[in-house]
């Protein structure tokens, strides 16, 4: 543990001596003073008081020390770095443990599904991905990403599209989410989730039409608390799948935008009602000529049409 989440961990739980936290920590007071203005540089408010010595004032902050106090383990954290699901992919090719989170504040290559970008503005968003070892066969890899969804969707308080977009109440997008898996024919060795959330990113680019941030509905966010609660609502919801897969899959009906409206999926251009989730987690869509599982593809609205 570096000396800079130390000395956070200490000073959240009261003020504390320069001299006090030197001792305990078997640290000099030069190296107290770099972790406090370390602290400082990632924006967190520490005051020194005139008899109390170090005192935090402000817990919002956002780097290594702030996010791996608040999620509670060691968070890889990157100012820049291409794509957080590379980094994170790597690191699983490396042995990393499930429950392993890289995270950027900003990302030069972010990645979409099927090739395309995420784009996101420096320092207002989240950008991340986990890691997960789950016991699980690669048939369930689609359940993962399920499950992932309703637990950013849970706590973001939002809807679903088919299958892992969050949306607002007005169907604009506000996460995405990409998981790529390392597998053998009938074994997961392990799988990235990687999210991208618009936080506090006040307004987007003529070319994202359809992107909303949570800041518009809930006001400004403290990214590193919400990290922490995706993070872990994700791997509490992930844990599920397997054992308790239709718990997940009635979460994810419960948060649902797609079920029950008309909708257009794929590239073949399969047109019907979205009925439901079939227990592999396919979209079951009704056309005249019966029930659909559609196990791949991006779902748009079909406009004018009655749902
Ligand atoms: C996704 O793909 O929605 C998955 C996005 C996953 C991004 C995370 S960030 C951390 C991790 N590291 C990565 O490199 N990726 C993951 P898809 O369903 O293909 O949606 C991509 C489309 O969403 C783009 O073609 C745009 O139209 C739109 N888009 C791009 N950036 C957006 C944003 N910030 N908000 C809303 N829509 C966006």
């Amino acid at each position: 543990m570096t000396t800079r989440l130390q000395v956070l961990e200490r000073l959240a739980a009261g003020p504390c001596s320069g001299q006090e936290l030197a001792d305990i920590l078997g640290v000099s007071r030069t190296a107290v003073w770099k972790a406090i203005e370390g602290l400082r540089s990632e924006g967190l408010g520490i005051a020194a008081e005139p008899g109390r010595g170090y005192a935090l004032t402000d817990p919002a902050g956002f780097g290594s020390a702030t996010l791996s106090w608040r999620c509670a383990r060691t968070v890889d954290f990157r100012e820049t770095c291409a794509s957080t699901n590379h980094e994170a992919f790597q690191r699983g090719l490396g042995a990393a443990p499930g429950g392993t989170v890289v995270v950027a504040d900003h990302q030069t290559g972010g990645r979409g599904r099927l090739g395309r970008r995420w784009e996101s503005e420096r320092g207002e968003n989240l950008t991340f991905s986990l890691v997960l070892r789950p016991s699980l066969p690669p048939r369930d890899a689609p359940l993962l990403c399920l499950a992932a969804a309703v637990a950013v969707a849970e706590v973001l308080d939002e809807r679903i599209k088919w299958p892992n977009d969050v949306l607002d109440g007005q169907g604009r997008k506000l996460a995405g989410i990409l998981a790529e898996v390392h597998a053998e024919v009938d074994r997961l060795h392990f799988l990235v989730i990687g999210v991208g959330v618009n936080v506090n990113q006040q307004a987007f680019s003529d070319d994202l039409p359809d992107a909303a941030s949570v800041c518009w509905r809930q006001g400004p966010q403290d990214r590193a608390a919400l990290l922490a609660r995706l993070v872990e609502t994700i791997e509490d919801t992930a844990v599920l799948v397997g054992s308790h897969t239709p718990q997940v899959l009635d979460r994810w009906r419960a948060r649902s935008w797609t079920l029950g409206r008309r909708v257009r999926v794929g590239e073949a251009g399969l047109e019907g009602q979205a009925v439901d989730l079939r227990d592999d987690g396919a979209l079951l869509v009704a056309t005249s000529q019966g029930l659909h599982p559609v196990l791949a593809g991006d779902v748009t609205l079909v406009a004018g049409l009655p749902v």
